[in-house]
């Protein structure tokens, strides 16, 4: 299997059948709804917050259509797609509505993934695996999530979950969240952390600038502070073995990591409390190569390289090479696909194209990394093939 090149794309998200349903029928974001566009057709839009841009986007039938996602990766040229639902998850209903849909939405992706072709004739390998869903909500109960974590380890087309940053309402950093933790690295599940809700809009101004500020630094920040959250809790120390991919290449927690340890080394609240310096917690880290620039990859795998020879992180079985070889061990390609869709009709999306070209012009990357990073390191890091 390994010696097989393969493209994998581990952050591209769909909206089932049955949740995409839900949304048709509330009135409040998040929602689905109709609407008459100024030359008389119907479009159906999607409203993910109250006070999101440019109401909302237009969706359809790539946000659900499993038959539009393999058309989709074979366009361009992927061979197996990882596939999360998209935001806002669960986040938004009661918790037994959650802990029900969530189990079902579970059922829903294992077949989604496990009726997907296989890869060829001769192999087990299926294009579509996936990541479920928890009911992370307020009020629900520890037992409730530890179930689905019990449900999606069973599940053998699921290999991890994705996990928005606000917990069970008091972010990830919330104690009464330990069991959950413990749960899923005993479970060898790997938590794909993903931003929703951005950072104080306020920051934004009064010009219509569309999605560009949310999308580009709202939510990235979102992962960057929920992140340093989970750093500042001592949950890696406590849980050495969990696994989590952070969406968008981390945000800005690679460019800030130094900052974060003198701010920690000068703080006598958190002086002693971690095990290690913070610059060692981005090597137990996993970073999708969604960055767009081949400058921007370098300077994550870099950094993760430095917190494994400089502060003792985990080499994930890679510590010979360059700071940069090393650290592209963590890092694997997605596209976000059906989001950042082009604007004008083109047959690859630009999108991906870049994110590709861009692993393909990491300075210090050589065959095997980009190979690696193109697929490689998906196919070791969710046991694909097994
Ligand atoms: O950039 C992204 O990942 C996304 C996403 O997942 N959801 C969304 O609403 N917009 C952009």
């Amino acid at each position: 299997m390994a010696a097989q090149r393969l493209l994998v794309d581990i952050h591209t998200h769909v909206y089932l059948p049955r949740y995409a349903s839900f949304l048709r029928s509330r009135s409040a974001a998040p929602r689905i709804f109709t609407r008459t566009t100024p030359t008389g057709t119907k479009e159906e839009r999607l409203l993910i917050l109250d006070d999101e841009p440019s109401g909302g986007r237009p969706i359809g039938a790539q946000y659900w259509d499993r038959d539009e996602k393999l058309k989709f990766m074979d366009r361009h040229g992927i061979n197996v797609s990882i596939v999360s639902s998209a935001n806002p998850w669960l986040d938004f209903l009661p918790a037994s509505t959650a802990h029900q849909l969530a189990g079902e939405l579970n059922e829903d992706l294992e077949s989604y993934c496990s009726t997907s072709p296989s890869l060829s004739s001769s192999d087990t390998l299926k294009r579509l695996y996936g990541f479920g869903l928890l009911p992370l909500v307020p009020e629900v109960s520890i037992n409730s999530l530890l179930e689905i974590v019990d449900q999606i380890s069973k599940l053998p087309h699921l290999r991890g979950i994705i996990m928005g940053t606000r917990g069970i309402g008091n972010g990830l950093d919330d104690e009464a969240l330990e069991p959950v933790w413990e749960a899923i690295a005993k479970a060898g599940l790997v938590v794909f952390l993903h931003p929703h809700y951005g950072v104080d809009s306020s920051a934004w101004g009064a010009k219509d600038n569309g999605h560009v500020l949310p999308l580009a630094l709202g939510f990235t920040f979102e992962t960057t502070t929920a992140t340093t959250r989970l750093i500042l809790s001592g949950v890696f120390d406590r849980h050495p073995t969990l696994r989590i991919l952070l969406a968008h290449s981390g945000g800005a927690l690679p460019q800030l990591s130094s900052r974060l340890a003198s701010c920690i080394d000068h703080d006598p609240v958190v002086a002693s409390r971690l095990k290690h310096d913070a610059r060692y917690y981005l090597g137990k880290l996993y970073f999708d190569a969604v960055a767009y620039g081949p400058e921007e990859l370098g300077f994550v795998s870099d950094v993760i390289g430095r917190s494994v020879f400089k502060y003792g992180s985990d080499a994930d079985g890679f510590s010979s090479g360059t700071k940069k070889v090393v650290g592209s061990s963590r890092m694997l390609f997605g596209t976000d696909h059906p989001f950042f869709p082009p604007l004008k009709e083109t047959d690859k999306w630009k999108s991906v194209t870049e994110n590709l070209e861009a692993i393909e012009s990491v300075e210090g990357w050589g065959e095997v990394e980009k190979e690696n990073v193109r697929g490689g390191n998906a196919v070791r890091i969710f046991g694909l093939g097994s």
